[in-house]
């Protein structure tokens, strides 16, 4: 009898693993991925990454799953807290950004926060279940000085079990390896939006500006966040664009925010009508298949969407989310229905 059933499983499980095989075989067809399977892989052209965009939602979104499951766990989030270090009075003039003193939006220029006040929202943060713990500044690019004060900073934030990202602007010869010996974790310097598209919302840097931060990171061996942003009026090909020079930079990020555009009154951008959730969607579903191991941020903008839409950037690939009441100046879900809407899908956040 015992004969029967373990013969009988060993059967089973052999048909089970052939299924599984060919599944795995028939998915990996799909997709089409240019042995995008490592962050050194830099084969992506904006034609490939174009018809990615041009793919049926439900098709995409299937196959952008089956990429994230062969990379990541799918019950597995990462909450990430934001704190603004220092608000406002920012000289560079994106025209997205509240904080730039190009425009009057309200934010004031405030001074750096002290480092009593960062720790203990970084001890709330901890306690409340994040992960990582952000630090944001509205310069344009860090003095030495300023930079020893976010140095400490950061060895506070780490000190409490915390990983540590910060988001300063350009950095400098030698900036950036200082933060990798202060013990930073990761970078954050968003590409924003497409080469061509760039001098069109900021003319106080350029794009190449922007590449050269992120090679300086790199360099230090730091992890480097780099993300964009979405409904600036950009057109679909100026996304893949995006995407695409994401993907070819050499790794590409560890760590990918995807924001959509949060009006911010008083910015030239304040008047743009919010893009429909199934674009920021597909977006997510594309970065998931583009940089298979990258953590996928759903970052600014998600106050606007509501549970569902939520759940399908998910199941698109998104594994990250900001956590906490407020982003930088601009309001985030709270915290408790955070809480509820992670419960509901069965999603846990991912440990230290
Ligand atoms: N000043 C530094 C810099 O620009 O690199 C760091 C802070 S800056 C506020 C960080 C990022 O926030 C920007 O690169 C942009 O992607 C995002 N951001 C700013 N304003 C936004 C808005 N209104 N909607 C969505 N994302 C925004
Ligand atoms: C990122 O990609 N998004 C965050 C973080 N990196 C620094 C910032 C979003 C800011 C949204 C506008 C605000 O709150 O001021
Ligand atoms: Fe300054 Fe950064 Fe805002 Fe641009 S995005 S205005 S650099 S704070």
């Amino acid at each position: 009898m015992q004969f029967f059933t373990r013969t009988f499983l060993s059967i089973l499980s052999h048909h089970l693993l052939i299924f599984d095989m060919n599944t795995i075989d028939t998915m990996e067809a799909t997709v089409h991925s240019p042995a995008a399977t490592e962050h050194t892989a830099a084969q992506w052209t904006e034609e490939q990454v174009l018809a990615l965009f041009n793919k049926g939602l439900l098709e995409l979104i299937w196959e952008a799953q089956t990429v994230h499951r062969r990379y990541h766990h799918p019950e597995e989030i990462e909450l990430a807290s934001l704190l603004s270090v220092k608000t406002g009075g920012c000289p560079e003039n994106c025209s997205y950004c509240p904080q730039s003193k190009h425009y009057d939006t309200g934010v004031e220029n405030e001074p750096l926060l002290d480092i009593d006040t960062v720790l203990a929202a970084a001890q709330r943060a901890k306690e409340h279940g994040a992960h990582r713990f952000c630090m944001g500044a509205a310069w344009r690019s860090p003095t030495e000085k300023q930079l020893d004060n976010i140095i400490e900073m950061i060895q506070g934030v780490k000190a409490l079990g915390l990983e540590t990202c910060v988001t300063l602007g350009m950095l400098k010869k030698g900036q950036a390896q200082r933060l990798k010996e202060a013990g930073l974790d990761f970078y954050n310097h968003n590409l924003d939006t497409s080469a061509d598209f760039y001098s069109e919302i900021i003319s106080t840097r350029s794009y190449e500006d922007r590449l050269n931060t992120i090679q300086e990171v790199q360099q230090a061996e730091l992890k480097s966040c780099v993300g964009g942003i979405i409904g600036m009026g950009e057109s679909v090909e100026q996304r893949a664009r995006m995407i695409t020079t994401l993907a070819n930079l050499n790794p590409y990020p560890q760590s990918v925010p995807i924001n959509q555009l949060v009006p911010a009154a008083g910015t030239p951008m304040a008047q743009h009508e919010p893009i429909h959730p199934f674009e920021l969607v597909r977006t997510i579903a594309v970065v998931r298949i583009c940089m298979p191991k990258a953590v996928v941020r759903l970052s600014a903008g998600r106050t606007d969407l509501d549970d569902s839409a939520q759940a399908l950037c998910f199941m698109a690939g998104a594994n990250s989310i900001f956590y906490g009441d407020t982003l930088l100046t601009t309001p985030n879900p709270e915290q408790q229905r955070d809480k509820k809407l992670l419960h509901a899908l069965g999603l846990r956040p991912r440990q230290a």
